[in-house]
């Protein structure tokens, strides 16, 4: 086997929450009268929330405070949160599941490394509240992707040497971030067209012929 982990990226890779995030958002914006739309959303794919809330500030004609700033990102957190509920086992793909389930068996171990602070909140939604090996996201690293800072930290907590881990991004600077913690890449979606990573994954399952 080339790996002895997978590390895989939440948001846009095991779920989507990319309509919810938007929804908050646009309250948020549409609230301070800030132009928001979908193409400003998809620039906040895997970005940090606080860095988030400045790219939707840079329409804004005036200017907060750094307390207006946290007061209007938590603002947005309780939007986001309320939608998530939402969200149930049915919104994990069974090929998602499928493809999990035949990856343990063959003795890899999982993990999961997101920028999202609701990461344990969303796994318990979609029924994988239990099920990953280690979790590393928002609540323990102090530097967004593409810092590696997240990816490390999970293979600290697989305890497992990052040569040895691959990660699973649908971010461009996910992918940056893995490579600059001497992982290797797989990318799906959007970062498929950034063209950095080691294997490009046309569907989730296609994982499994990364890893023999
Ligand atoms: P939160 P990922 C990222 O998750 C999302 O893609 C990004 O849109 C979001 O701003 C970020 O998490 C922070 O999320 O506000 O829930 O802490 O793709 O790294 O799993
Ligand atoms: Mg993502």
């Amino acid at each position: 086997m080339k790996y002895k982990g997978i590390v895989f990226d939440l948001d846009g890779v095991i779920c989507s929450t990319d309509h919810y995030h938007y929804l908050a958002w646009k309250a948020l914006a549409d609230r301070l009268g800030i132009y928001f739309d979908e193409s400003i959303n998809n620039r906040l794919r895997g970005v940090s929330r606080m860095a988030s809330l400045d790219i939707v500030l840079e329409r804004y004609d005036g200017t907060l405070s750094a307390e207006e700033k946290l007061a209007a990102a938590e603002e947005k957190n309780d939007t986001y949160r309320a939608l998530l509920r939402q969200m149930s086992p049915a919104d994990l793909s069974d090929e998602v599941k499928q493809t999990l389930d035949a990856l343990r068996a063959k003795g890899l171990l999982l993990g999961i490394g997101s920028s999202s602070k609701n990461t344990k909140f969303i796994l318990e939604r979609i029924g994988l509240g239990d099920y990953f090996d280690k979790i590393s996201d928002g609540t323990n690293i102090t530097r967004s992707k593409p810092d590696p800072e997240v990816f490390l930290k999970a293979a600290e907590y697989l305890a497992l040497a990052p040569r040895d881990c691959l990660v699973v991004e649908d971010a461009v600077a996910g992918i940056q971030a893995a490579h600059a913690a001497g992982m290797d890449a797989a990318a799906i979606g959007d970062a498929v067209s950034g063209g950095l990573a080691e294997y490009n994954l046309g569907s989730f399952s296609d994982l499994l012929r990364c890893v023999d």
